[in-house]
């Protein structure tokens, strides 16, 4: 007798054989992927009004790697660790330590984000500021950052800037552009071949009138200006309201210039909360791009896909496996997509079957394939479940409690 998860997988496979989709592939994809968690995501977060430490959150790097841990392993996916610099790597010691001290704890150091937006020098920018000493002071930062990662033996520099003016005539746009250009080519020429540099845009804040590195064709012109190394960085909550974010990513892609992700998710402004908490479609149909890279490969390097959220009222380790599920089923919905019937559609400029074969993939319940993927793979058919179960979580409460100085965002 086959068991209830064998019969439902022998289903899926069935109605998959006839979507067209290679259901091998599919399994041997979703065995490959790779997300990166934040080690800010453990810390205590808040938002501008206050910080609500929680019991058991992260304070050290040694916590933060040891939780990000536990999130690989019940899931098998998310073996990398982004790191701050600042909130993580307080001195010397800490390089030497930190890449034995993941590894030793089965993750890797994946991006290093340097911070040029905290220190007081910053009040009016970093690379965009017109005072060359403060611009001189983020420059040597991020020259630093590039050399923590060589010693971390990270590849991927994460650049984010908070610079931007609030009122018009507060400085001149065109200097600025000048200004980051200078900058930005001072780091890109320090970085190692085996390096990337990502760089991130946001069209509002902190800045309330104008941002330097506001939407993705600012990000892409300076990335061009610079090398093949460097590439854009989609944050998906940093977008107007109604923008198309899975046409950037397809028109990114084509240009070869996609370096990855800032998955979360908005309902108002840079919200942070889960990535599909809101939107579950949209990330849907950006995934879908991304497949239809994979599948038909246009030249674009391998893209990262790295988690910037904040969990102020969710608990950090569950919100982060919920997180990491939800890429995994969402991935594995684009990948069920039947690509023949939807090649048919449109070649018939038939608008409605075409649609539909993105719907049937997205209504589609791909668990029976994601826990044969988990069986595999040899993590647990129920990820949530499991942690719960092993009580990880109340163990760190009670041993860590509630501390201050957790850093992260909103702080
Ligand atoms: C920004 C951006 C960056 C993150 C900072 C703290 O909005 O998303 O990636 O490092 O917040
Ligand atoms: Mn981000
Ligand atoms: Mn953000």
């Amino acid at each position: 007798m086959p068991t209830r998860d064998e019969l439902a997988y022998q289903i899926l496979e069935e109605t998959l054989q006839e979507r067209h989709v290679d259901v091998s592939a599919v399994l041997t994809a979703l065995k490959q992927q790779q997300i990166e968690t934040p080690s800010w995501g453990y810390a205590d977060s808040g938002t501008r009004f206050g910080v609500f430490p929680q019991p058991g959150a992260a304070v050290t790097i040694a916590e933060k790697l040891a939780d990000a841990a536990q999130v690989h392993k019940f899931t098998g996916i998310a073996p990398l660790v982004a790191t701050h610099v600042l909130w993580d790597l307080p001195d010397e010691e800490a390089f030497e330590a930190v890449p034995a001290l993941a590894r030793s704890l089965g993750v890797r150091i994946g991006s290093i984000n340097p911070n040029v937006f905290q220190d007081r020098e910053y009040w009016l920018g970093s690379f965009g500021n017109r005072d060359a000493t403060a611009r001189r002071k983020a420059v040597e930062h991020c020259l630093r950052s590039v050399e923590i990662g060589q010693r971390l033996q990270s590849s991927v520099l994460t650049l984010w800037f908070a610079d931007g003016t609030d009122y018009p005539g507060q400085s001149d746009f065109r200097e600025r552009k000048r200004w980051f250009e200078e900058c930005l080519s001072e780091v890109y020429r320090a970085m190692p071949e085996s390096m990337t540099m990502l760089v991130e845009y946001k069209p509002f804040e902190p800045g309330l009138y104008h941002t330097d590195i506001a939407d993705w064709g600012m990000s892409y012109v300076f990335c061009r200006k610079l090398g093949e190394r460097a590439r854009v960085l989609v944050d998906l909550g940093h977008h107007l309201p109604g923008t198309n974010i899975e046409h950037i990513v397809a028109f990114l892609l084509d240009e070869a210039c996609l370096g990855g992700f800032h998955f979360n998710n908005r309902k108002y402004a840079d919200d942070d909360v889960m990535v599909g908490s809101i939107n579950p479609y949209e990330f849907f149909l950006i995934y879908n791009e991304l497949v239809k890279e994979e599948l038909q490969p246009r030249g674009n390097p391998p893209v990262e896909y790295m988690v910037d959220q904040g969990f102020n009222t969710k608990k950090k380790i569950p919100g982060m496996i919920q997180t990491v599920l939800m890429i995994q089923a969402t991935y594995a919905k684009a990948l069920c997509v039947d690509r023949v019937r939807l090649a048919e559609a449109m070649g018939n400029h038939d608008v409605v079957g075409a649609e539909e074969c993105l719907h049937a993939a997205y209504r589609l319940d791909v668990e029976p394939l994601l826990r044969r993927t988990r069986a595999e793979m040899g993590v647990p058919a129920e990820p949530l479940q499991a942690f719960r179960e092993s009580c990880y979580q109340t163990g760190i409460e009670r041993e860590r409690g509630i501390r201050a100085g957790a850093g992260g965002l909103g702080q």
